[in-house]
């Protein structure tokens, strides 16, 4: 930070307070994490200087003798962390990662089939105030009212009723199991693309604590930042020639110009760490965490969507304890729990204020922290909720920020500590 706080202290502090910000804080946000500091120094390197268009031993500027080994390097090592055949490391992020499989499979206004983004979808899976929901022609399921899960032979219906030519399964807010296999066998008989957005779980693929799509869907689609703990980007994974030949076209030169290549260093500095063994019991630790911590929740009376988690991520619905999703959000943000509101299935309210929040355990799990932790996690939730609906929770959320503060203090923060 030398030469930055040198030449613009102002944003240098900045720099310094979200770091203090991130330390201090209990970060409950599902598809956030902690980097490393070896992912951090990729992302600050002198490879934002080069402009690469096109893939590895075909581009468009000269210069490519380090950077195509870069790339090179990101492919392979998703190629072997995943066990795909085929790896595309350049999309931006998420949504344009997600844009790229559209245009490679569909034309304008073809039909697509996504999980609606009340019930735990992406926008990008055809969502109504997305390019996808306004470009193409969108089916959407959910789940079931009584379950929280999603409803494999409503999708399997909607399927031979509207024909899509493009599957997504995966999104934002499912706190379950994703039965690829089923979808596939689904997506094969309609014949259309199935295209699995990991972006969530990525990380507890790699590590083995969730089921892979591999052989089951024909594109994968992840962000690399979430559990996978890599820098902000994405990946297009296949196993055919002919959906990687399609997915590259649609990256580049379909919708993007040159990769940033900072950041494809850094996915590979990411998938270089998730290769190592103590990547799969940090998948696993993220796992019993969340468990730990939705049934802390659940004997404190909360609602959990589907009643629990097989993974990072649980959605509460605070209907039954009196206070509404932004109101609780921002409670426990000033008591340095960081979550985020967000809609539940069926949900009365409007997205900007909903009824449920969204935890996850990535970041905490990365800090090291464990079970004990996950449950004085949810003791402090449940106080300062209880506090919030009796319409009085100053002290309480004063009194627990001390605490949380004395708990964070003991665990350090990668990257930055
Ligand atoms: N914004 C991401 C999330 O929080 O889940 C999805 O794109």
């Amino acid at each position: 930070m030398g030469s930055l706080a040198n030449v613009d202290p102002q944003l240098a502090e900045l720099i310094k307070a979200e770091e203090r910000r991130q330390a201090d804080t209990v970060k409950l946000i599902p598809s956030e994490n902690y980097v490393s500091k070896a992912v951090l120094e990729a992302t600050g390197t002198v490879l934002t200087n080069k402009y690469s268009e096109g893939y590895p031993g075909k581009r468009y500027y000269e210069g490519q003798q380090v950077i195509d080994q870069i790339e090179t390097l990101a492919v392979e090592r998703a190629k072997a962390l995943f066990g795909v055949n085929h790896a595309n490391v350049q999309p931006y992020s998420g949504s344009p990662a997600n844009l790229a499989v559209y245009m490679a499979f569909l034309q304008p206004g073809d039909t697509v089939m996504g999980m609606g983004l009340p019930f735990g979808g992406h926008l990008t899976h055809g969502w109504s105030v997305s390019a996808t929901g306004k470009w193409f022609t969108p089916v959407r399921y959910g789940v079931r009212r009584d379950t929280g899960r999603i409803d494999m032979d409503e999708v399997r219906e909607l399927a031979l009723q509207h024909r899509p030519k493009l599957i997504f399964c995966g999104g934002t807010a499912i706190p379950r199991i994703i039965d690829f296999e089923a979808f596939a066998s689904i997506a094969r008989e309609v014949g259309a693309v199935l295209a699995a957005d990991i972006a969530h779980i990525a990380g507890l693929v790699a590590g083995g604590a969730h089921p892979s799509p591999v052989g089951h869907a024909d594109v994968i689609s992840t962000t690399t930042h979430k559990t996978l703990r890599g820098p902000r980007g994405a990946m297009l994974m296949a196993d055919s020639d002919e959906h990687a030949t399609a997915l590259n076209k649609a990256v580049f030169p379909g919708l993007q110009g040159g990769p940033h290549n900072h950041t494809t260093a850094a996915i590979a500095v990411a998938l270089h760490e998730a290769a190592q063994p103590e990547f799969r019991t940090y998948a696993h630790q993220v796992v019993a965490n969340a468990k730990a911590l939705a049934e802390e929740l659940a004997g404190r009376g909360f609602d959990l969507v589907s009643g629990g988690t097989d993974n990072h991520l649980i959605l509460i619905d605070l209907t039954s304890k009196g206070v509404g999703g932004k109101p609780a959000a921002q409670a426990l943000d000033r008591a340095g729990l960081e979550t985020n509101y967000n809609t539940v299935p069926f949900d009365p309210r409007k997205p900007f204020d909903p009824s449920g929040i969204r935890i996850g355990t990535p970041s905490v799990t990365s800090r090291g922290m464990g079970e004990a932790e996950m449950r004085q996690i949810g003791a402090w939730m449940d106080e300062v909720v209880t506090a919030l609906a009796k319409g009085d929770a100053e002290e309480v959320i004063a009194r627990v920020h001390r605490e949380v503060s004395e708990l964070t203090s003991q665990f350090p923060t990668p990257g930055l500590s």
